[in-house]
This record gives structure tokens, C-alpha cells and sequence, in this order.
């Protein structure tokens, strides 16, 4: 069902957000150049609205997060129903309320193998602090306090709160604020088309994977914590690690008996085609983070599943876990990813996206390849990237300065309807789960014209040589 349709004073929504609103991760100088910001007062399905009333396919599900679409009826329902019943209480002193409790057994259903518990929070940054701070105690409980680091990778995307950005391996966001916080350090990421074209992919995995195993060395197994990883990294351009990379990955923190995380905030619910991407990887991790899909961004909720190892010290050795939001299992935030869950199940997501979409946009976007802009597509599931080059089978971008091309590509799909994000020179698309192969073409379709009508400007930005 459509929500009913508001009239907005478009002019003075976009005057306002410019005299008191701050967006998230934004140049407000641009903003303030722009007149203010694209205001979106609608979605539908798979289809978003802005205040002009144009529609756009969107082909980011919200941000990484709407698995099931959009006017999911029932999901306000439920809201509207715990709302009523209780709208909140909270977790803290050994309280609990019924949604958070039936949701952390549903997740625990799912994830399987010995990832038994759950903690809860709003937000994938905060699941990230969650991890932070339960591996830090975990090992302090083993009386090995002084495993402190983390492991992680350069183009990680872990969130935007201290730890989220310290455990995250972004440069950029580590400029601001003075960080990463000390005991977190960044080894490559397993991109080959980035960083080691040509290359074989074998090969490739059982380098990136030794850099890790080379970093524990480095700083001495005995002071690693963990490593932590997204199963498919997302913000950081979609890049699926070639085979054989997770299983070395996994072998090496066995061998010095490190914990192993994934972060899941985009890989769960569906999204690789299995209900978690270590899934679809055959690996097992000792905690994994959760967020967006986990309420289709219906509500703000996020989670941190935990192993039965895990918990069994903290149990057996007693003593608060002096952590917790608020907003930690919030009832209603709970009840309407329950609900989620049912329409993920119920309308069986996750395999349509493993054998039947995700193949499909594998197939559309390898349509593609044949394009004198395109270096590379690549997809899993309903994940997927194009990466712009300057000539056709090689990996060399626009200008020296690679960054250039995406952002014209993605505002001309804009423009043509198609709502995606640039990453630097490769367009990212994870569209809601609920697409069809129409949607599919539509969306492979607009990339392709758009790089259409992007190639003479780009051509024009090429440094004489
Ligand atoms: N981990 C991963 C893997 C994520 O993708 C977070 C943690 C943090 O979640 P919260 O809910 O705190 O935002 C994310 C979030 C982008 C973009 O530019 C990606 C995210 C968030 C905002 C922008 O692609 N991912």
C-alpha cells in the first residue's frame, strides 16, 4: 500500500534544512551551494519520490538497508500495535520485554552453528562498539587482558563512531578526530581489480590473506584480539574477495587462536543469498555484527551475535557487562524486525536471491562488459559494482587521480531515474531484494546510458599524454 500522498512546500523544506539542518556525511558548502538538499517524501516497493515528484528505482535500497522494500503495511502495523502495548522499556539490570527476547532467538535460529547469543543496539557503528568492548573483556576474563588489537583491513567500513571508524580503514575519516584509537591495526584489502589487475585470483587470496598473518607476527599473537572483517565489503566499492580468501583467513585466526568477526550490517538478511555472508563463505566466526537488513531500516535496530565460547566465560566468571545503550533491544524496534524476518521467510528472499535475482543482475550487469567505459563487473547476490576505466581492459582511471568519473556517472543515473552510489570510480548498486528481472534491466539499462551520455565529458577530463 502507498502512503497517502502530502503536499510539501518543496522551496521552504530545502530553505530550512539549509538554515538548521546538518546532514550526515556532507560538504555543507556544498549543501549551501546546491540550495539544500534532495528531499525524498515518498517510496513505494522499489521506487522512491522526491518532493518534484519524480520517481527513482532504487537501486541502494535506502542506504545498504530496505531488503524488503518499501510500504510494507504490516510493518507499520506492528509498530503501531507494540507502540500501544508497550513502546518502550529498557534492557538494563537483568529486565528484558517480549520482542527483543523472541528476536534474539529468531536470530540465533539463523545464524546457526555455535553463534547461540545476541546483544542488541540501534545502529551497525554502535554493534561495532558493542564488539569492541565484549572482545577487549572476553580476553581480559581469560586472563590474557593485554590481546587488545584488532585486525582489520584499509577500506573497511565498521561506522562512524570512534570505534566504528578506528576498526573501519577508511583514511579520510581517520583525519577527522584523531584517529583510529590506538590497538587497531589495517593490512590490505583483497581488491583485485584495484590493486592487483592481472594478477591471479589464487594467488591474489593467499596474499591478502598472509598480510594478516603477517601482521600478527608483527605485533605478536599473544596482543591480537581479533580480526575483523565484512564478509563482501560494501562502502568500500563492493569488493568480493576471490576464492579461498575467508577459508585463510579463517585457518590463520584458528592458528593463533584470535578471534575471528565478521561484520554483517550489509551482507545479512539476504543480501549474498544466504541469510549471512560467512554463509555463502563456509566459515564460521565467533561474532558477527548486524544491522539494516535486520529491520529493512524500518526502525533503527542492530545486533551482535555471539558464541556459545563466548558467552560461556562471561557466565562462568560473573561480573557485569558494563555496556549497554539505552535503546538496546527496544521493544517496538524488535517487534517490527520480527516481523521483517517473516516477510524475508515468508516470501522466501533469501534463496530467490541466491538462485534466481542474483544470478539474474550477475547476468545484466556482465551485459556491460562490452562497454568501452567498463573495466570490470562483478556482483553476489543482490551486490554488484561497475568500475569505470579510461580503456577497456585495463584498470586505468580518468585523470591520475582516480574519483573523477563515478560521481558524473551516478548524478546522470540520477537524473535518469536510477538511484546509485558512486565509489570513487566504481557505481555500486544493492537493490531491495523484492526487484524483479525488470527492474533488473531497467537498472542495468540506465547505468548503460548513462555512461553513454557520461563518455564525452569523461573523454574530455583524459591528461594529455
Ligand atoms: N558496518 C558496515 C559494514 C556498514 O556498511 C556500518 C557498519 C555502520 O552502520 P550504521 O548503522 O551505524 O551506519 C555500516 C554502514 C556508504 C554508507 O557511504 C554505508 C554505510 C552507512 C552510511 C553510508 O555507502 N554503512
Amino acid at each position: 500500500m502507498t502512503a497517502p500522498i502530502r503536499n510539501y512546500d518543496i522551496a521552504e523544506l530545502r530553505r530550512l534544512d539549509l538554515a538548521h539542518h546538518l546532514p550526515a556525511q556532507t560538504d555543507y558548502k556544498l549543501q549551501e551551494a546546491l540550495g539544500g538538499s534532495r528531499i525524498i517524501t515518498r517510496a513505494d516497493g522499489v521506487h522512491i519520490y522526491d518532493g518534484e515528484g519524480n520517481a527513482m528505482l532504487d537501486g541502494m535500497a535506502g542506504l545498504w538497508c530496505v531488503n524488503v522494500g518499501y510500504g510494507r503495511e504490516v510493518l507499520a502495523k506492528v509498530a503501531y500495535e507494540q507502540m500501544l502495548e508497550l513502546p518502550f522499556y529498557n534492557t538494563f539490570f537483568k529486565t528484558a520485554t517480549p520482542p527483543p527476547v523472541k528476536l534474539a532467538a529468531r536470530v540465533a535460529s539463523k545464524m546457526g552453528g555455535h553463534l547461540t547469543h545476541v546483544f542488541f543496539n540501534s545502529s551497525g557503528s554502535e554493534a561495532n562498539d558493542t564488539v569492541l568492548r565484549l572482545v577487549r573483556h572476553y580476553w581480559a576474563l581469560k586472563g590474557q587482558p593485554q590481546r587488545k588489537v584488532f585486525i582489520s583491513r584499509w577500506n573497511a567500513y565498521h561506522g562512524s563512531t570512534v570505534a566504528g571508524v578506528s576498526l573501519g580503514g577508511m583514511k579520510a575519516m581517520h583525519e577527522q578526530g584523531d584517529l583510529p584509537i590506538p590497538g587497531v591495526e589495517h593490512v590490505m584489502q583483497p581488491y583485485l581489480f584495484g590493486e592487483a589487475f592481472g594478477e591471479d585470483p589464487a594467488v591474489f587470496a593467499a596474499r591478502a590473506a598472509q598480510a594478516i598473518e603477517d601482521r600478527i607476527l608483527a605485533v605478536g599473537p599473544e596482543n591480537v584480539a581479533a580480526f575483523i572483517g565484512e564478509p563482501v565489503q560494501g562502502a568500500g566499492g563492493v569488493i568480493i574477495p576471490p576464492e579461498g580468501y575467508w577459508p585463510a583467513v579463517e585457518a590463520i585466526c584458528r592458528k593463533y587462536g584470535i578471534l575471528l568477526v565478521c561484520d554483517e550490517v550489509i551482507c545479512g538478511f539476504g543480501r549474498l543469498g544466504q541469510w549471512f555472508g560467512h554463509q555463502h563463505y563456509g566459515i564460521q566466526p565467533d561474532i558477527i555484527a548486524m544491522a539494516k537488513g535486520l529491520s529493512s531500516g524500518y526502525l533503527p535496530i542492530s545486533a551482535v551475535g555471539v558464541a556459545d565460547h563466548i558467552v560461556a566465560e562471561l557466565k562462568d566468571k560473573g561480573g557485569d557487562f558494563v555496556h549497554g545503550y539505552t535503546y538496546s533491544g527496544h521493544p517496538t524496534a524488535a517487534a517490527v524486525a520480527l516481523a521483517n524476518l517473516d516477510i524475508i521467510e515468508g516470501e522466501g528472499l533469501v534463496e530467490r536471491t541466491r538462485e534466481d535475482t542474483g544470478p539474474y543482475l550477475a547476468r545484466a550487469l556482465a551485459r556491460l562488459n562490452d562497454h568501452p567505459l567498463v573495466g570490470e563487473t562483478r556482483s553476489l547476490g543482490l551486490i554488484g559494482a561497475v568500475e569505470i576505466v579510461r580503456e577497456p581492459g585495463t584498470n586505468l582511471r580518468f585523470l591520475d587521480d582516480e574519483g573523477n568519473a563515478g560521481p558524473i556517472v551516478r548524478d546522470i543515473c540520477i537524473r535518469n531515474g536510477l538511484m546509485v552510489r558512486a565509489i570513487r570510480d566504481t557505481i555500486v548498486c544493492c537493490p531491495p531484494l523484492i526487484i524483479s528481472h525488470a527492474e533488473i534491466d531497467q537498472l542495468v539499462d540506465i547505468i548503460r546510458r548513462s555512461l553513454d551520455e557520461a563518455e564525452p565529458t569523461l573523454r574530455a577530463l583524459k591528461p594529455a599524454v
